[in-house]
């Protein structure tokens, strides 16, 4: 059939046939935009995205002075919702009346403006306000003067605010003197500190001031979301416990139980430093924070022993969830005029006054740091004294027999069930809710069913075999 000339109107390019393939070939032949050193096409859409000089320069900047993305800071701006990351468990509670007042203390020293807003407005518009007395934010002389001028502007501005005190000490004072500042101007009856780079969750506040109303000596902290520091992406962490190492420095460390209950408080050898609540005539009493402790480091474990030592107990909240932007580096130089690392130093003075004949423990963990000055610790000593503290034996057999002890080999037996309850079922990877457990049955014989590989192993074949008590042989239900 021969066809009758059209009009042009509807010519196809010679090149392309007449089929689904040619959609694509068009496709493939357009310019693309790629992320730079990549085949990646570039989404309009990323939140990332660098569109002109400006946004250039406020990433860089960004990354130089806080050490992650400013742009997509500045982009998701005040506010954004952010996944609920509790576990289901946590979802119908219902929290005393009556609940104690927080002070929410934020200090901070160099923050990116929206962060540190965003930081603010998330506790504000995820809390109950009755329930919070005020925000206190500490500039703790930041170098920038017209963020400081922006702060301010907004805070007087922005009708929402109104609940946040602002102030600025005399001279920096280092994030530990900073929060003592803090704390001293505080009318709330519990203390809440924060860092600046952070996003509460759903509920996160009830369940911390319900555990204090049930004691003033309980100290308690949310779990620590990871907020993304290169694009904010918000991801929840597992069910950990704080702890340490000889050297003084905070790690995490897996549960000592299978988690049965995913509400229930984790006892917890220490805290990681910068998002905790505290009764705070407790806190007072208690001693606040060592002030011969500079800049950055070691107030973290120092008020974790001083509270399970001293008589109380800090245990993390599950069902309480804070985002954190955990970042790769420390934008800001710890190390004082006199050109010590304040880290060392802190951690130095922290373990003189607590650690007692361990205290050689740390001293092979950090070579030379017997050498610095920890300064005057007479204060530190007799506040130990006056509370009547247990000593650090007992916290080693009470609260972290985990932690090994270089040359005693008789306590590597707890650390070895923790690793060993870790490899069965890695407690981060238990997300569902265990309903119930059985064996499977071939009726007419006295033959169960059970994984041909092994107990924990994916994908396996089962096979029949003798039916036994044993773990091989129970299967579970869950609920999803
Ligand atoms: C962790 C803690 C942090 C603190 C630190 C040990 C978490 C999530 N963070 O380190 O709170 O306990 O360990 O000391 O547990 N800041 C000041 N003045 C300064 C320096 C810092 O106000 O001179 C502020 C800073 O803006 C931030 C907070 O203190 O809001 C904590 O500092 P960071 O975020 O650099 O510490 P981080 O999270 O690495
Ligand atoms: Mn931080």
């Amino acid at each position: 059939k021969v066809e009758t000339p059209n009009d042009g109107k509807n010519k196809k390019a010679f090149m392309f046939r007449e089929d689904e393939e040619e959609s694509k070939v068009r496709d493939d032949l357009k310019p693309k935009l790629v992320y730079r050193g990549t085949d990646k096409e570039i989404d309009p859409n990323d939140i990332g995205l660098v569109k002109n000089a400006e946004d250039k320069r406020v990433m860089d900047e960004g990354y130089k002075n806080f050490a992650y993305n400013s742009l997509v800071s500045k982009r998701i701006g005040f506010h954004r919702e952010i996944n609920d990351t509790r576990h289901q468990h946590c979802l119908d509670k219902t929290f005393p009346e009556n609940l104690p007042t927080a002070s929410v203390i934020i200090c901070f020293y160099n923050e990116d403006f929206y962060t540190l807003l965003r930081s603010v407005f998330s506790v504000i518009r995820r809390s109950p306000p009755d329930l919070i007395k005020e925000i206190i934010l500490v500039n703790d002389h930041s170098d920038d003067k017209e963020l400081i001028e922006k702060v301010e502007n907004e805070l007087e501005t922005n009708l929402e605010l109104s609940i946040v005190r602002f102030f600025t000490p005399e001279e920096r004072l280092g994030l530990i003197r900073s929060r003592i500042f803090g704390a001293r101007k505080a009318l709330g009856d519990v203390l809440v500190f924060l860092d600046s780079h952070i996003e509460a969750n759903v509920e996160w506040l009830q369940p911390l001031l319900t555990r204090i109303k049930e004691s003033r000596t309980n100290v308690v902290t949310p779990v620590i979301d990871v907020i993304n520091p290169d694009n904010f992406g918000y991801k929840p962490s597992p069910l950990v416990r704080g702890g340490f190492n000889w050297g003084m420095n905070f790690k995490w460390e897996g549960l000592t139980k299978r988690v049965e209950r995913f509400d229930e408080p984790i006892p917890s050898p220490a805290m990681a430093g910068g998002l905790f609540a505290m009764d705070r005539e407790y806190f007072t009493e208690l001693g606040e924070y060592d002030p011969g402790l500079d800049i950055w480091g070691g107030e973290n474990i120092e008020i974790s022993f001083r509270i399970w030592m001293c008589g109380g107990r800090l245990d993390i909240l599950p069902c309480s969830r804070v985002g954190h932007v955990f970042r790769k580096r420390r934008p800001y130089t710890s190390t004082d005029e006199r050109g010590v690392d304040t880290q060392d130093r802190n951690a130095l003075r922290v373990a003189r006054v607590w650690l007692g004949d361990h205290i050689k423990h740390f001293y092979s963990a950090i070579t030379g740091v017997e050498t610095l000055s920890p300064g005057d610790l007479t204060e530190r000593f007799e506040l130990k004294e006056k509370l009547k503290c247990k000593d650090f034996s007992w916290y080693l057999n009470y609260v972290y027999p985990e932690l090994e002890i270089p040359g005693m080999e008789e306590r590597k037996g707890a650390k070895e069930k923790v690793e060993k309850l870790n490899k069965y079922e890695r407690w981060d990877q238990r997300s569902r809710n265990y309903t119930r457990s059985f064996q499977i049955k071939y009726a007419p014989s006295s033959l169960c069913l059970e994984p041909i590989d092994g107990v924990g192993s994916k994908g396996s074949f089962v096979k029949l075999s003798s039916c036994l008590r044993s773990k091989k042989q129970s299967w579970y239900q869950t609920d999803r």
